[in-house]
């Protein structure tokens, strides 16, 4: 048993709210598809000494003293990674994701040339070049877009990069459900000597797994953040394939002195650490056996939704990630659902669809997925019943449409509040899906629950 003793009577108001997010966790359904749940392994590798130490540079040409230790960690790390992803070069110390791909910006382009990204609100990522991003302010973006049925549209982007020659462009998604198109955009990029970097943090766990294609024979670069489908810590990888060296044999050691001295200063020991953890976990054959279950369930998750009357994005998925389309009952509803749904222990984020109707602050979509509740061991039968919870509950507040008059809407959502948190059908529905969880118990070693009540 872990009782974090330690913790509890230094702080115990820490003490308190972790345990309060392990109670969460435990009674709801963790369906973010960019979320999982590490193993007390990687959690004990994160918590432990390796934080304090400062390295910066690279094993074996370190600027402070005392790093015989951590240079093994990391080479464990990096040689984890060439062997699971098959590559010659990885980077394991950028912080996490977003800068791991301004790294890769920064080590290729100057300022000005052109990127090509999925456009965010079609599903891509804010750091492949979208306007809130520091990617579309330092550089030319022209986004492609996905056509009115979810998928991209490939005709565009050619013409485009026809016209436009990019330097650079990414394949990679945050809220797209179908397979990643790694051979036809390669084809493209090819086809104007670009530059294609695979932005594989979402499925990275299913790569590894070997339920969805490796973007290495198609992709210069490769970056990943390593605490989505692959469940391992909150941090991220760069990586460099064969085709990448051949087209720049600089490029690795262009990334390397982009992730230090270039961005960032000493890396995260701890994290890295916890990275080689995960890595060799996802090694195992048992971690093929869970990526085939994440898939499978969330294809069961989509077809309980559609049998209950909901629309999806293309009409399923061929990955963890579910894009269920909300404008059949409320354009703008997105909100509504996402607390909702919370309301009932079920965690979900409103998204953006496909040529979204309503707004980017106010979309018409929720994203849904499957990696956490695989993890906690949830198979097809719960994800029929999950189906149909999430049904319920989206029943219980479709009268709610965000007013098209912008004033309007923050009264609006406070009376919706107000309603819903005296929605005694949805209490209920919390029950059911607390009912649930209960055989499948998440973190079952940690006491924190039992310690809070007896302090
Ligand atoms: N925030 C991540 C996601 O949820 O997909 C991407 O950075």
């Amino acid at each position: 048993m872990k009782e974090f003793g330690e913790l509890h009577d230094a702080d115990p108001e820490i003490f308190a709210l972790i345990g309060d997010e392990l109670d969460r966790k435990r009674t709801g359904l963790e369906l973010i598809p960019s979320e999982n749940f590490t193993s007390l392994a990687v959690m004990e590798a994160m918590g432990s000494v390796l934080t304090d130490k400062y390295s910066e540079g690279y094993a074996g040409r370190r600027y402070y003293g005392g790093n015989q230790v951590i240079d093994k960690v990391e080479e464990t790390a990096i040689e984890r990674a060439k062997q699971l992803f098959g590559v010659p070069y990885v980077n394991v110390q950028p912080y996490s994701g977003s800068p791991a791909n301004l790294e890769v910006y920064l080590a290729l382009m100057r300022t000005g040339e052109t990127v090509m990204g999925l456009n965010l609100v079609d599903g891509g990522h804010l750091t492949h070049g979208s306007a809130g991003s520091v990617t579309g302010r330092l550089f030319n973006s022209v986004p492609y877009h996905t056509k009115a049925d979810g998928y991209i549209d490939f005709e565009e982007l050619e013409r485009n990069v026809a016209e436009q020659a990019p330097k650079l462009i990414w394949v990679g998604y945050t809220a797209y459900p179908r397979a990643f198109p790694f051979k036809e955009m390669a084809k493209i990029a090819d086809s104007c000597g670009a530059y294609l970097a695979a932005d594989i943090s979402h499925i990275a766990g299913l790569v590894v797994g070997g339920v969805h294609e490796s973007p290495v024979p198609y992709a210069h670069i490769i970056t990943t953040t390593t605490h989505k489908t692959l469940r391992g810590p909150r941090g991220a990888l760069i990586m460099v394939t064969d085709k990448g060296l051949s087209k720049d044999p600089d490029l690795a050691k262009n990334i390397e002195r982009t992730v230090f001295p270039g961005m960032q200063g000493g890396p995260h020991n701890h994290t890295t650490a916890a990275i080689a953890v995960a890595l060799r976990e996802a090694s195992r054959p048992e971690f093929r056996t869970y990526a085939a279950q994440v898939v499978a369930n969330a294809r069961a998750l989509g077809d309980a939704l559609m049998e209950n009357g909901l629309r999806l994005v293309t009409g399923g998925t061929d990955t963890h990630l579910l894009l269920v389309d909300l404008t059949p009952f409320s354009a703008g509803g997105g909100l509504f659902a996402q607390e909702a749904l919370d309301a009932a222990g079920i965690t979900v984020n409103k998204n953006t669809i496909p040529h979204e109707p309503f707004s980017a602050f106010y979309p018409s979509g929720i994203r849904l997925g499957t990696p956490a509740v695989t993890t906690r061991g949830m198979r097809e039968p719960e994800m029929a019943a999950t189906g149909h919870l999430i049904a319920e509950v989206l029943g219980e507040v479709r009268r709610y449409v965000m007013p098209s008059e912008r004033l309007e809407r923050a009264e609006y959502i406070k009376s919706f509040r107000a309603d819903l948190s005296s929605n005694a059908r949805v209490d209920e529905l919390r029950k059911q899906v607390a009912q649930l969880c209960e055989p499948f118990p998440l973190y079952p070693e940690l006491s924190f629950e039992d310690r809070r009540k007896h302090s």
